[in-house]
């Protein structure tokens, strides 16, 4: 007979968290944000520690070369999609590794540039660098580079081509491999996790996504160095609808959350887990962390700024951003959402469009902020403690009302009578 779980599955709406005391030495400069990427042995350091907890999506809509250069400037990470041909993937990954924060530093100021323009495979102009942007160390403090000072950069992978894909990436520069499935939890992703740890041990390789604390560990046991947790929560997924498969965010976060943690007493190795989907709003992330995750991964969020691929378009409101589902008739990623084939018999992803939001530099710097003061007030300096001490509420749908404003705000035009 099937088993019906007996907790809820919940998703962030339904938690807010409760201030811990704040002691004097804890404020938002003191706060710490690195956070493991890569499995480790307890008490050791991870191979790479992002100083930032942030991805971004492995999807066409989001993760452009010149998105990954910017996020990586800002401490975080991005895994340049892999529903393109191998060669393009592997251009893609050189654009990153060849902008060294370093070189530009030089160039700009040996010959007096205020801008340097960066050609995208074609030799097209992808986009320029300013010397007052790329350089200034004072701007971007905590980036995220390898031991040469070269922006680092991710890749995703797929089940069917890995054995050609993989090399061809790492020999471009790849410095973390991720497998991008739907439904993580199956023997393809462990044979091809296994083919990759026995060929290329040296190179993080990530796996999922899962929504539950077996199929965590039936990665992790497979070799995984990281495991993304989500199934049907992203913005534009409609797999729930479609097949009926998924589980709310913050159910699966805490369950994989406890697997890791148990994994960890059994075996001595750490591995990190990544909230992949489903971050609405910024406090969103703040949550996702204090529930057990390393890092979040987020599609919606980046295809908002100017560094996303989809095009800007104006309305009467405003500017929008293109942003589309790798399940998508638009994206046809039958890699990701494999259905038998390779062709899509039925969409998994919407196609649409999200308000814009400008540079991510400054989207996520405020975003940033945000995350911070929310650890301040949780009373902790760093993620670890954060996790370790967050108290979490649920919340009525009465004490949800009560969190938005309940005024007639200033902007709304007021009916004459
Ligand atoms: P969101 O940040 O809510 O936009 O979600 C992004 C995530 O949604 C991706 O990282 C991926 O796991 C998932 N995704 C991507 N395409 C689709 C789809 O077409 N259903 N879902």
């Amino acid at each position: 007979m099937a088993q019906i779980i007996a907790e809820v599955s919940r998703t962030f709406n339904e938690f807010l968290l409760l201030p811990n005391r704040t002691r004097p030495d804890c404020s938002a400069a003191t706060v710490d944000l690195r956070t493991p990427l890569v499995r480790h042995t307890v008490g050791e350091t991870s191979a790479i520690e992002l100083r930032s907890p942030f991805t971004s999506a492995i999807m066409q809509a989001v993760s452009t070369p010149a998105l990954a250069i910017a996020l990586a400037r800002n401490g975080g990470l991005s895994f340049l999609h892999h529903n393109q041909p191998i060669q393009d993937q592997v251009a893609a990954v050189r654009q990153v590794k060849n902008t060294t924060l370093s070189e530009a530093d030089a160039r700009l100021w040996d010959e007096r540039l205020d801008r340097l323009p960066v050609p995208d495979a074609e030799d097209h102009l992808e986009h320029p660098v300013f010397r007052s942007g790329s350089t200034d160390n004072k701007r971007f403090p905590n980036p995220l580079v390898d031991a040469a000072q070269r922006l680092r950069v991710g890749a995703g992978i797929n089940t069917h081509d890995y054995q050609e894909r993989v090399p061809a990436l790492l020999a471009a520069g790849a410095d973390a491999l991720c497998f991008d499935s739907s439904d993580g939890y199956g023997d393809w992703q462990a044979q091809a996790l296994t083919w990759v740890k026995k060929h290329y041990p040296e190179i993080p390789v990530g796996g999922g996504n899962v929504v539950d604390g077996e199929a965590f560990t039936f990665l992790a046991e497979a070799g995984a160095d990281f495991v993304k947790v989500g199934v049907g929560g992203g913005s534009i997924c409609i797999t729930r609808d479609q097949k009926g498969i998924g589980r709310g965010q913050a159910s699966a976060v805490l369950d994989v959350a406890a697997a890791r943690d148990a994994f960890r007493e059994r075996t001595g190795e750490y591995v990190p887990i990544c909230s992949d989907g489903g971050l609405v709003h910024d406090y969103h992330v703040a949550l996702a962390l204090a529930m057990g995750a390393d890092f979040v991964m987020m599609g919606r969020y980046f295809a908002r700024f100017d560094q996303a691929a989809g095009a800007k378009l104006p309305t009467r409101d405003g500017f929008v951003k293109e942003y589309w589902g790798e399940g998508s008739n638009r994206a046809r990623n039958w890699q990701r959402y494999g259905q038998g084939g390779r062709e899509l018999v039925f969409e998994e992803g919407v196609d649409g469009y999200v308000p814009y939001a400008g540079d991510l530099d400054e989207g996520l710097a405020l975003t940033t902020t945000k995350l911070r003061t929310t650890m301040v007030s949780c009373g902790s300096t760093t993620l670890p403690e954060f996790r370790s001490t967050a108290r979490l509420t649920l919340v009525s749908e009465q004490s949800f009302q009560e969190s938005h404003a309940s005024v007639t705000l200033r902007d709304t035009p007021t009916p004459v009578r």
